[in-house]
């Protein structure tokens, strides 16, 4: 008898013998599971991930084999290490993963040293009861946990790309409202004021004054997975990882290790993975939101959009976008600011498939 005969056999059996609820029987029904959802065409993660949950693993585990397919081939050139050097050019790392049946999760944010993001954070979850280290400590926490590390996170790419950028007087930056002493720093505030911090400013520092732009996150400089996994029984766990914004500040922390916006997960509801300008979309935690929707009955595509746009109405030059999945397995997208992709692979599949979504 072929695999999905005896899989259909025994559901049959199942559904004859249990007393499930048709909602309880969708959720476990085996034809439809596993799925692998992921933000942009990242084929090779979600392949390492189909590859795991299709063995048996759990989401969980997929969802870590998946992030880390991507952090080892440097995704785009910036998830993992080697990619968004920030202001001293220096890589450093966010990830989280989320448990949609126990809603545990783990994260690490700006971690230094250490290149396995997605690792660091299940590890954050499996052995402590923190939700999320940062910086340092995060670094000594992995590898204390069997990391490779303490390691230069720099790739000749990333150090080019900073010498290039200090050339070009450290533009375009993430500051604003400032004034510069030399054309990188270090800043003070402007407040409009002759004098900052009690020091009379000369007046080429005042000519210094940098405008702020926000062109570090668009269309061409993405980089962050987003990944959603059901596994065979039916649960889902969510997880995120990436390098960041390139020429952040150091200490910044962006969206990707913040559970609800760059990912969350309800084996109840579904799971959502978010990409973007992270700075403006961890205040809209956009996932949390999708998850919430559906749970009060909107489909992933109206939830997705609205998530979208509770952002674009309040920040209209914002660029980001949402994958939503629900606990059936439907999927979609939305975005603003630019054309989205995003990537699945179910049992209707040979391979994996990318979807695109227009702004
Ligand atoms: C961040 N959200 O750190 C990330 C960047 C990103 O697609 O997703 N770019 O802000």
């Amino acid at each position: 008898m072929a695999r999905s005969d005896l899989l259909t056999f025994v559901w049959a059996i199942l559904l004859f013998l249990t007393p499930l609820t048709v909602a309880e029987a969708e959720l476990v029904k085996p034809d439809k599971f596993p799925v692998v959802v992921s933000t942009w065409p990242f084929l090779e993660a979600v392949r390492a991930a189909w590859r795991a949950v299709d063995n048996g693993s759990s989401a969980v585990e997929a969802v870590v084999e998946g992030c880390s397919a991507c952090e080892e081939l440097r995704c785009d050139g910036t998830v993992g290490p080697g990619g968004s050097p920030n202001e001293n050019g220096e890589t450093m790392i966010d990830a989280l993963v989320m448990d949609g049946v126990t809603m545990e999760v783990g994260a690490v944010a700006a971690m230094r040293y250490v290149k396995d993001g997605i690792r660091a954070a299940n590890l954050v979850m499996k052995y402590s009861q923190h939700t999320l280290l940062a910086g340092e400590g995060a670094s000594t926490f992995a590898i204390s946990m069997g990391l490779p590390g303490p390691m230069n996170l720099s790739s000749p790419e990333s150090v080019k790309k900073w010498s290039d950028w200090k050339e070009n007087r450290c533009q375009p930056n993430f500051r604003k409202n400032v004034l510069p002493a030399n054309d990188c720093g270090p800043y003070k505030p402007n407040n409009g004021a002759m004098t900052v911090f009690g020091e009379k400013l000369t007046e080429s520092c005042q000519m210094r004054k940098i405008e702020y732009r926000t062109p570090l996150v668009g269309p061409h400089n993405h980089d962050t997975i987003s990944m959603a996994v059901i596994d065979k029984m039916g649960h889902i766990a969510v997880g995120t990882s990436t390098n960041g914004a390139t020429f952040k500040i150091p200490g910044r922390v962006g969206d990707g290790p913040i559970a609800g916006s760059s990912a969350y997960a309800d084996d109840e509801v579904g799971g959502c993975g978010a990409t973007g300008d992270g700075d403006t979309m961890m205040r809209f935690l956009p996932c949390y939101q999708v998850v919430e929707s559906m749970r009060r009955g909107m489909k992933p595509e109206e939830a997705a959009k609205d998530a979208i746009s509770r952002i674009a109405r309040k920040f209209r030059d914002f660029v980001g976008a949402v994958v939503a999945v629900d606990k059936n397995g439907s999927h979609a997208g939305a975005c603003h600011g630019w054309t989205f992709q995003y990537s699945v692979q179910n049992p209707d599949m040979d391979d994996v498939q990318v979807y695109t979504v227009l702004p």
